[in-house]
């Protein structure tokens, strides 16, 4: 182990020890302080409380606090503070959101709001005061601008602005324009984040530039990053999960700050580890028993899916634990390989969405070690998966955000 790393690990534990009962102890009051602060606030969905809305939808408390439980573990808190969570949850309408659609196919709202049951994720976000949404608003045309322009004015640096999709900006933006007067897309996004309290790009388009970015771009669409010189939090993924939208509007809720944030501004407590690490056919790949072709024995067994495409080596992101489609499944359990979504640039630089990605990352980076020789020679076992591993943060690391 390189002393630098040493040094992390050794840094992680010490921390980790150091979080002892004052650390909840304070965290817990300061969450209180924060949910009272926000009780005070006007209502703005007068009409409604959440614990009707659950009720309308055949929801008990049960399965309530059954949510709120799953929340405390996702943002790795003490059990203790499940209550906590269902409180801050019930203050959620005291947070006016704007959400921005630029250049995307609207997956990102389709995730969190399409079930054929509504989920707690799915009623929460409807609750929640969404001041400009142009898919659900009932508002267009002149009248949409008009509540956008209201919206910015009257919840000035107290509202979350959510932002779907890339960022057009070939032709000085002309590629997208928005409502009656125009409006290019860039310059809507660039002022809704002036004076926004926390930004949040939703999916890999907004995070990333996404697919409209993919070689050649057309439209010079760009990450919400490159418009604004305000933080960003990127939720990418798509569609990311829903949880890790509400997750980390939950965050912001609770903590009144920004989480903590990997190399490319993700929420660490979401997008910490890869695919990989979580996965349930892990013990295969280990044990070094692949899928060759789709259809075959292998596949029928549920084996490793790395040879047919899986990027779940490179990628960040929890959807084994998080899955899709009402909790029900996510692409690696259906028998697909993760195709990296998760990451800046996937379309470009993650190769055939059905093949491994051969020797084009790994053999810079390991002298020569190509993925699918680790993989074919993979009867040895953990040694070589964690060579893998190595691969995969080498590469990764290689081609990380140069502003870091
Ligand atoms: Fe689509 Fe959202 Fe993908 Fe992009 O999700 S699911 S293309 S991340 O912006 O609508
Ligand atoms: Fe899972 Fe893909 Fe890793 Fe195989 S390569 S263990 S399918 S994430
Ligand atoms: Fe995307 Fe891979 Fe998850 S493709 S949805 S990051 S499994």
């Amino acid at each position: 182990m390189s002393v630098d790393k040493e040094e992390s690990v050794k840094k992680f534990f010490t921390d980790k020890n150091a979080k002892g009962d004052n650390y909840y102890n304070e965290l817990c009051s300061s969450f209180e302080k924060r949910i009272k602060q926000l009780k005070k606030l006007p209502k703005i969905d007068k009409e409604n409380s959440l614990d009707n809305v659950f009720e309308e939808n055949g929801l008990t408390r049960r399965d309530f606090m059954k949510w709120a439980a799953s929340i405390t573990a996702m943002l790795a808190l003490p059990g203790s503070f499940t209550p906590l969570i269902a409180d801050a949850a019930k203050v959620v309408d005291r947070l006016p959101i704007i959400w921005l659609h630029m250049a995307e196919c609207t997956g990102c709202s389709e995730a969190l709001l399409r079930s054929a049951h509504p989920t707690i994720d799915s009623l929460i976000f409807e609750h929640i005061s969404l001041e400009y949404h142009e898919t659900l608003m009932a508002a267009s045309g002149w009248q949409a601008e008009e509540n956008i322009e209201h919206a910015m004015e009257k919840y000035k640096g107290r509202y979350v602005l959510m932002v779907e999709g890339g960022i057009p900006t070939g032709l000085d933006g002309a590629y997208l324009t928005i409502g009656g007067h125009g409006k290019k897309g860039k310059d809507i996004a660039k002022e809704a984040s002036e004076n926004a309290a926390a930004i949040f790009a939703i999916g890999t388009c907004s995070a990333f530039g996404g697919v409209q970015a993919a070689i050649p771009n057309p439209t010079g669409a760009v990450a919400l990053s490159e418009v604004t010189n305000k933080t960003v939090i990127n939720v990418p993924g798509c569609p990311p999960s829903e949880k890790n939208i509400v997750g980390t509007l939950m965050y912001f809720l609770l903590y009144g700050n920004l989480p903590a944030l990997d190399v490319y501004n993700r929420p660490k407590w979401a997008y910490r580890l890869r695919i990989h690490d979580l996965c349930e056919r892990r013990g295969h790949f280990d044990a070094g028993e692949f899928v060759e072709q789709f259809g075959d024995d292998a596949a029928k067994d549920g084996f490793c899916l790395y040879k047919v495409g899986c990027k779940g080596p490179y990628t960040f992101n929890n959807c084994s634990k998080n899955k899709f489609n009402e909790d029900t499944s996510w692409p690696v359990q259906v028998g697909f390989g993760c195709i990296g979504c998760s990451e800046p640039n996937f379309w470009d630089t993650m190769g055939t969405v059905n093949e491994p990605l051969r020797d084009r990352l790994y053999n810079t980076t390991l002298g020569g070690i190509g993925a699918d020789a680790t993989a074919d020679r993979i009867g040895i076992g953990l040694l070589t998966a964690t060579v893998v591993g190595i691969a995969a943060h080498a590469a990764i690391a290689s081609v990380k955000n140069p502003k870091e």
